[in-house]
């Protein structure tokens, strides 16, 4: 796969003005005051929700100010999707993917489109996801799920509810570093999150505290906060590199093995480039980041709805009980085949993408969805969450919960890029099938063994660090009683590999699993 993203000069204009010429036509909220600009009323730890408020008043198009800074926002469908084309427009790192470059540096997340490294990474890590790769990864997500089911039989036994982003945030990471890099955080024996997950959280959430105070003021409003951040840095790094050191002292891993093998050991086929030392540590880093985090949230939003459902729940729990029987270890194959919870998945990331939003700027001087000029370089910020909830494409419920939205003659309806939950184009996620393959098989594990119970008096409440998690959510569970694992075993075995059906097969090996991976 070619990106078309390479010439990409411009960073970016500091300033909206200068990139939309006709900024005046875009709509900003009212009572816009000197130097604060819109900040009056917004709560700086929830951008995304405060933007989701003013989007809902303000139409598909409009702008926001703080402290000189001027940020355009696009929530409806028709300019997302005229933003989509990548003959036009590409990734712009701005904001919190910016504010993170001085820890994940050209690392794949926060790269600029034209630095050299991107294209390279990419090449090296992107058969890391190939449809081979995963089914090997697919062994070691069970046994970690298997971990987390110890975890939760003992609860469930002792009727304590369960933390979900906890419990889900300790699944994705050990899933992640052991699946990707060999290493085993141990987090199942700890009662508190481990420490890098302190550390990252701080990162994350210092990054999007950076959007929101001024770059003057910073220094003085965020001391504190600042010392703080170079200490989770630190912390974050120095955990990298034991996990590297550790890889290499033990002579690496003989060959293509996982992720941290590609990086340390796999030359870019054609001209024979390997990563270096530096950017090892950045790819490790943003990995471990972005190979957890957004997936825990997605595994706790679905459970969230679930428990709030049970007849929803009823129909995942049956198909897992008719596609997958008791067999205690499904294989790789099996997990595709479990529609219904694939679309609970969907439309939990339509709601709640956890990673909200995503920037894009133009690549030449050109117009947005015919009525909005942009200058070469202009940019805005893509609100997921809004374009998900877009009447035109969603109806008049789009606030409902409804998993039927992602069959496939109502996905064949949709106008395409409407749902983005992984970004789009070129720089669209990397890590899209391991995501929906580690929570598809966790969800249809948990559904399986599990029914579960709600906590009454929860209330739904989302808590921001760049990221989307539901705060404080707590659910009950109860084994299901006519369920026995142990009782069948019906070999499940990896051979069927032509029979998986459809578009939720992995990404095959001579595809780029991003691009390759359609909507
Ligand atoms: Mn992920 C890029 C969402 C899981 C690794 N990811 C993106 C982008 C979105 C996104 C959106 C594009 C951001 C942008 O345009 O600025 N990612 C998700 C979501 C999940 C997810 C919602 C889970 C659910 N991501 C994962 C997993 C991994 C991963 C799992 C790794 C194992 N993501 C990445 C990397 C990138 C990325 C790396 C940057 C890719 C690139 O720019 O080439």
């Amino acid at each position: 796969m070619t990106a078309t993203t390479g010439t990409t000069a411009s960073r970016g204009f500091r300033s909206a003005e200068l990139g939309w010429p006709e900024l005046h036509r875009i709509p900003h909220p009212p009572h816009r005051l000197p130097l604060i600009g819109d900040a009056l009323g917004s709560n700086p730890r929830t951008p995304v929700q405060d933007s989701m408020r003013l989007g809902r008043r303000l139409g598909p198009i409009f702008r926001r100010k703080a402290f000189g800074k001027e940020i355009v926002f696009v929530g409806g469908a028709a300019l997302a999707a005229d933003m989509a084309d990548e003959s036009r427009f590409a990734k712009h790192v701005g904001l919190g993917v910016a504010n993170l470059r001085p820890v994940a540096g050209d690392g794949l997340f926060t790269a600029y489109n034209d630095e050299p490294n991107w294209q390279l990474a990419h090449d090296v890590l992107a058969p890391g996801f190939s449809r081979e790769a995963m089914a090997g990864y697919h062994p070691m997500m069970l046994d970690v799920t298997e971990r987390l089911m110890d975890h939760w039989d003992r609860a469930g036994a002792a009727g304590r509810p369960v933390d979900v982003p906890g419990d889900m945030t300790k699944l994705t990471l050990e899933t992640i570093a052991r699946t990707g890099f060999g290493h085993d955080f141990g987090s199942f024996e700890r009662d508190r999150p481990h420490p890098f997950v302190s550390a990252m959280v701080g990162v994350l959430a210092y990054a999007q505290r950076r959007n929101v105070v001024p770059d003057p003021l910073a220094p003085l409003l965020l001391r504190a906060a600042s010392r703080q951040n170079a200490a989770d840095m630190a912390f974050l790094n120095d955990t990298v590199d034991a996990v590297v050191r550790t890889r290499r002292s033990s002579g690496g891993g003989g060959g293509a093995g996982d992720l941290l093998d590609r990086m340390l050991e796999t030359a870019r086929p054609e001209t024979g480039e390997r990563l270096s030392a530096t950017n090892v540590r950045r790819q490790v880093l943003t990995f471990l980041i972005a190979g957890h985090e957004t997936t825990s949230g997605a595994l706790s939003f679905a459970l969230h709805y679930l428990a709030l459902r049970p007849e929803l729940a009823a129909r995942a729990r049956a198909e897992v009980d008719r596609v997958w029987g008791d067999t205690p270890r499904p294989g790789y194959d099996q997990v595709a085949k479990l529609r219904y919870v694939r679309r609970v998945l969907d439309e939990t990331l339509r709601l709640w993408p956890t990673a909200p939003a995503y920037s894009r700027e133009a690549l030449e001087d050109t117009v947005l969805g015919g009525a909005h000029p942009v200058r070469r370089g202009g940019w805005a910020l893509v609100l997921t969450t809004m374009l998900h909830r877009d009447p035109e494409v969603w109806g008049a419920d789009a606030e409902t919960f409804d998993p039927d939205r992602f069959d496939a003659a109502a996905v064949r309806a949709r106008p395409p890029h409407t749902y983005k939950p992984f970004g789009t184009g070129a720089r669209a996620c990397i890590g899209r099938q391991f995501a929906l393959h580690e929570a598809t098989l966790v969800l249809g594990l948990l559904l399986r063994r599990y029914e579960l119970r709600p906590d009454p008096a929860y209330r739904l409440s989302v808590t921001e660090r760049l990221t989307l998690m539901p705060e404080g959510l707590r659910v009950g569970l109860e084994r299901r009683s006519g369920h026995r694992p142990e009782a069948a075993d019906t070999a499940p075995g990896t051979g069927a590999e032509g029979s998986v059906e459809g578009a939720q097969a992995g990404a095959s090996p001579s595809r780029c699993p991003v691009t390759g991976a359609g909507d």
